[in-house]
């Protein structure tokens, strides 16, 4: 007999009591995000197929337009989170400010808000690699009744209710946490239906892969250089194997079921890194907190920095609890 397994529309709803807030409000709020993963997963696995279809800019068959990926995707989860009326503001990796939403009748009475990294890596899709979409949801802090602020979006990360990710790889994932442990579900593509095929993920204590761009290590200070020398030396378990697909989202995946730790740090060209606090770097420590294992600057708690815009930059280094305290411990000694 095959096995049965649960939806994730099953799972939402036979969870949605643990949630301390207003929990069917959260559950309809997250099967919409899984409603604009699908929408976002088709057009991702028909990329291949642009020369065929159009480039960006030219018109397709019906006189429509053809879109970037990344703006399309953008516009799938805006459009479907709108449509929903939990959410209060928007803000994306794509846009320059917050979205502020409110209907005629609803008079600002929406308390949630989702930060939205829509097709994180999408340099990738040129070549057929995996990409992935980030997403994070807060309660807002201001009161409801009123129009949504930039203080309900620049919360630390700690303040996140949920936060996940959907990886377009060779099957198609969302991972998600409401604070209550990580579960994978894996799309079915011929029913468009969600699986729950990686229940209570959990990062190995140990790992052996390192995940960064070498590319850039004359410009990484000097404790990072440290630490990855160590990665490299042949002393115990040593040497570590390195892995860098050039898509955060995946980077992470992998190591979250391998064990290993993903690194992009500060550099001489580039002094906060390249990711962002809001959209990729706090929903990725929520997850990974959740999961047994850490997420850091190189000194602090990624989940505790105060954002003060909402593109921030902030280094990142995150993983297997024990390859993280190392990394911190290099650069804790190289004072950098
Ligand atoms: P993006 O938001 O412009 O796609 O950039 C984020 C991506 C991450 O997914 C990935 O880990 C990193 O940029 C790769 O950057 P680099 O090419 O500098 O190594
Ligand atoms: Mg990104």
């Amino acid at each position: 007999m095959t096995k049965q397994y649960k939806t994730l529309g099953e799972f939402i709803i036979e969870n949605q009591d643990s949630f301390k807030y207003s929990s069917g409000e959260l559950s309809r709020l997250l099967n919409g995000l899984r409603l604009a993963a699908k929408v976002v997963n088709h057009e991702v696995n028909k990329a291949g197929l642009v020369d065929i279809l159009g480039e960006a800019g030219d018109q397709n068959i019906q006189g429509e337009n053809q879109q970037k990926l990344d703006v399309l995707a953008n516009e799938k989860f805006i459009q479907t989170l709108k449509k929903r009326e939990i959410v209060c503001g928007i803000a994306s990796e794509e846009e320059d400010d917050f979205i502020s939403i409110n209907s005629f009748d609803n008079q600002h009475q929406n308390k949630y808000v989702v930060l939205i990294d829509p097709l994180d890596g999408s340099s990738n899709i040129d070549v057929n690699v995996s990409v992935g979409t980030i997403f994070s949801i807060y309660r807002r802090v201001t009161p409801v009744g009123t129009p949504v602020t930039i203080e309900d979006f620049l919360q630390p990360g700690v303040n996140q209710i949920a936060a996940g990710y959907i990886i377009y790889g060779t099957s198609t994932m969302l991972v998600y946490t409401t604070g209550d442990g990580v579960n994978g579900f894996t799309l079915n593509p011929a029913l468009g239906t969600f699986y729950l095929s990686h229940p209570n993920m959990s990062f190995p204590e140990n790992g052996n892969i390192y995940s960064v761009n070498e590319g850039n290590y004359v410009h990484f200070p000097q404790g990072v250089k440290d630490y990855i020398k160590y990665c490299q030396k042949e002393e115990d378990d040593r040497p570590y194997t390195s892995r860098y697909i050039g898509s955060l989202v995946s980077d992470f995946h992998r190591n979250m079921i391998k064990g290993g730790i993903y690194m992009y740090p500060k550099s001489s060209v580039a002094s906060e890194g390249k990711l962002r606090l809001l959209y990729e770097c706090n929903p990725m420590a929520f997850i990974a907190e959740q999961a047994n294992g850490l997420a850091s600057d190189g000194k602090n708690r990624i989940m505790e920095v105060k954002p003060t815009e909402l593109h921030q930059r902030v280094p990142f280094f995150c993983g297997s609890r024990n390859m993280v305290e190392k990394a911190e411990e290099f650069m804790k000694n190289a004072n950098a």
